[in-house]
């Protein structure tokens, strides 16, 4: 332990002694009673207990410091919890904060401090800024007596050395820096308890000496609550006036539009987790492809049955794509400055807007350009789990505060009985009614839908948005329009496809038309580049058949994510829009520097990190070679050679984005 290379575990002793105490047994202890073993116990293992005891399947993470005693105690014993660790800690943060998105239930990040305030940001910024739910372990590298001497790597915020704190108060959500073991175990819980409480996020846990070195003492005055207990949240439904004002807004609107956006995912996932908090892998599984275990609705089904009862147009934001399925007769596609016209017209021609689960962030507002969303003139109910956020970017005229699925099916019970958009259903049908119509497997009925005005009809016209000309080119180099249709044409409800930064997402924003819910995620909190690849093994490691689609450059920042799904005995497939430069940037004004790369083998790195890959260059090859990639059981490369003169921002901006000047980004 002398040579300042090595990791500082403090080696603690005796594993084996540790892994003989036995595990406190909280799982399905429904008491509120303090937990009935209080052995004393090594607390690294009373915190690999409670992982345990909150079903949490997956640790990503890197080890270092006194994260290396977390490591070691799930080491020792025969435990569900898996420990995946990739090449650094960036890719480590970005699989945990796509399995909180794609689950929603947190996943842990763990890894020494300075590398997690370091490398292991870009995960922990996306799910902040996104919204997943993520639990942070790692520690201040502190060094015992001689953590104020001249200190090596130490974090913990004094003089000479790094502020931990100070960096993961900037970033998580809340943080915690306990100072006995028994603080230790309960900062976990509450990590756990705030992650999903309100608006999901990532929360961290500070380790430090003692108080991750020493045991958990007998004596527990103040209590430390049974894990499930102690972590349990509860909904939150917004008031009955606010509902009420909502339901005859939407009831009298001639031309309702909903706007969905990354809340409505955020609920889906986490529909299931407040029903039974933590589940198997397995469980995991189903909840990523939407199979709710719980038999109760999500806030997806909830919305097309909102949408069906009030005869309402659904549009989302880029972050919601797919929380409808954009195949649906009452999808219209996607809002923003890059998104689709259609979308962004619908929004604006409506007269009653109902906002869902979406911040309306610059992009997705048009940069607020004045003749596209209007109060005043239009009405906007804004729901958000967060009251900051109802009525944020545009002053709302209805604030409905709760959780999404829950407004969502509130409003469901509010909706006209006999009303305007239910001629199929009978006058009299109750509101239970309803909301079993969306609790059945497949949503609502289909005689309970809208008789078809102005909806459907505008709706149908602006999903044809989804195509365009190039979707067919047969021109080489390949155009970026066709690459979308020709994954597209692979995607079933099986799959997910993650998305990355930069030209390559926008293009998917436009010419993937997602054909179920949860299909589609994207980098979209903080858009980090390097997001697509590792989100896409941890779909693959949630049972998907998952596609990551990235460009040449955020590719290349992440492509060690190819080995971990091979060490994980997954196989996702990787699609590279490679234009050889950082296309987003360098279509900004080809003079710029630095945005033009060579050409690298994306083929042989697959090939040398254990997976496969081809690259394309001819169109006839494209649709095979994705096809291929998405059956094979090696995680396979598709290098696709995009004509990097097609221009993304010129052939995709809003018309409403050019009125404010179409220069930012
Ligand atoms: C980590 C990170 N660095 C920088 C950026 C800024 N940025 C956004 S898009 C982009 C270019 C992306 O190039 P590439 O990955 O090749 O995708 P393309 O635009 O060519 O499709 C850059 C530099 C970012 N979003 N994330
Ligand atoms: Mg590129």
């Amino acid at each position: 332990m002398d040579d300042p290379d090595t990791p500082n575990s403090s080696g603690t002793g005796d594993g084996d002694e540790a892994t003989d105490s036995s595990p406190q047994s909280v799982a399905g202890d429904e008491s509120v009673e303090p937990a009935a073993d209080t052995t004393p116990q090594q607390t690294a293992d009373r915190i690999v207990d409670t992982l345990e005891a909150l079903d949490v399947a997956y640790v990503f993470g890197y080890p270092g410091g006194r994260i290396i005693e977390l490591f070691e105690s799930i080491g020792h014993r025969d435990t569900d919890v898996a420990v995946v660790r990739p090449r650094d800690e960036r890719e480590a943060s970005v699989m945990a904060e796509a399995y909180g998105r794609m689950t929603g239930s947190p996943a842990v990040l763990a890894g020494q401090g300075p590398w997690i305030g370091s490398l292991g940001i870009i995960g922990q910024m996306e799910a902040r800024l996104g919204s997943s739910p993520m639990v942070v372990l790692t520690e201040a590298s502190e060094r015992g007596e001689y953590s104020t001497l001249a200190p090596y790597q130490q974090s913990r915020g004094d003089y000479g050395g790094l502020s931990l704190p100070k960096i993961l108060d900037g970033v998580t959500k809340e943080w915690w820096f306990p100072r006995t073991p028994i603080e230790t175990v309960r900062s976990v819980q509450l990590a756990f308890k705030h992650a999903t409480a309100g608006r999901n996020g990532p929360c961290a846990v500070i380790f430090d000496g003692d108080a991750i070195t020493d045991t958990v003492p007998e004596d527990r005055t103040p209590s430390l609550w049974p894990d499930e207990t102690q972590v349990q949240n509860w909904e939150a439904r917004p008031t009955a006036g606010d509902l009420e004002a909502a339901s005859a807004a939407l009831e009298n609107a001639e031309r309702p539009v909903i706007l969905a956006g990354n809340g409505v995912h955020a609920s889906a996932g986490t529909a299931t987790t407040h029903a039974e908090y933590g589940t198997d892998e397995t469980a995991d599984a189903e909840k990523a492809a939407n199979v709710t275990t719980s038999g109760g609705a999500t806030a997806y089904d909830y919305l097309e049955a909102v949408a069906d009862a009030y005869d309402a147009v659904v549009a989302t934001s880029y972050l919601g794509k797919s929380t409808i399925p954009e195949t649906h007769e009452r999808a219209a596609g996607v809002i923003g400055s890059f998104g689709h016209e259609s979308a962004n017209r619908v929004v604006s021609e409506a007269d009653v807007l109902l906002v869902v689960g979406c911040r309306m962030n610059p992009m997705d507002t048009n940069w607020q350009a004045e003749s596209f969303i209007r109060p005043g003139e239009q009405t906007i109910i804004h729901a958000d789990i967060d009251s900051r956020n109802a009525g944020w970017v545009y002053p709302a005229d209805i604030g409905l505060i709760g959780d999404a699925g829950e407004t969502l099916a509130a409003l469901l019970e509010g909706a006209p009985r006999d009303g305007k958009a239910t001629e199929g259903e009978s006058a009299g049908a109750s509101s239970a009614d309803r909301r079993s119509d969306a609790e059945s497997a497949n949503g609502p009925d289909a005689d309970g839908k809208a008789a078809g005005g102005w909806a459907l009809e505008r709706a149908a016209r602006a999903r044809e948005d989804f195509h365009t000309g190039e979707c067919e080119s047969d021109t080489a180099p390949i155009k970026p329009q066709r690459v979308c249709k020709a994954i597209e044409a692979v995607v079933d409800e099986e799959t997910v496809v993650t998305a990355d930064s930069g030209n390559n997402r926008f293009w998917l924003l436009n010419y993937l038309q997602t054909s179920s819910t949860g299909e589609y995620y994207g980098s979209g909190g903080v858009g980090a580049m390097g997001w697509a690849a590792p989100a896409a093994v941890t779909a693959a490691l949630l049972g998907k058949r998952a596609i990551g689609v990235a460009g040449d450059g955020g590719f290349a920042m992440t492509m060690t994510a190819i080995e971990t799904a091979v060490d994980h005995d997954v196989a996702p497939a990787f699609v590279v829009l490679n234009d050889t430069s950082l296309g987003m940037v360098r279509q900004m004004d080809e003079s710029i520097p630095g945005t033009d790369f060579h050409d690298t083998d994306f083929v042989g790195i697959a090939r040398a990190l254990g997976g496969d890959g081809t690259r394309v260059s001819e169109p006839d090859a494209l649709e095979g070679a994705i096809e291929s990639a998405a059956e094979a059981t090696v995680p396979t490369v598709v290098d696709v050679r995009i004509d990097p003169g097609e221009d993304m921002a010129a052939q995709l901006s809003s018309s409403f984005y050019e009125d404010v000047g179409g220069l930012h980004e």
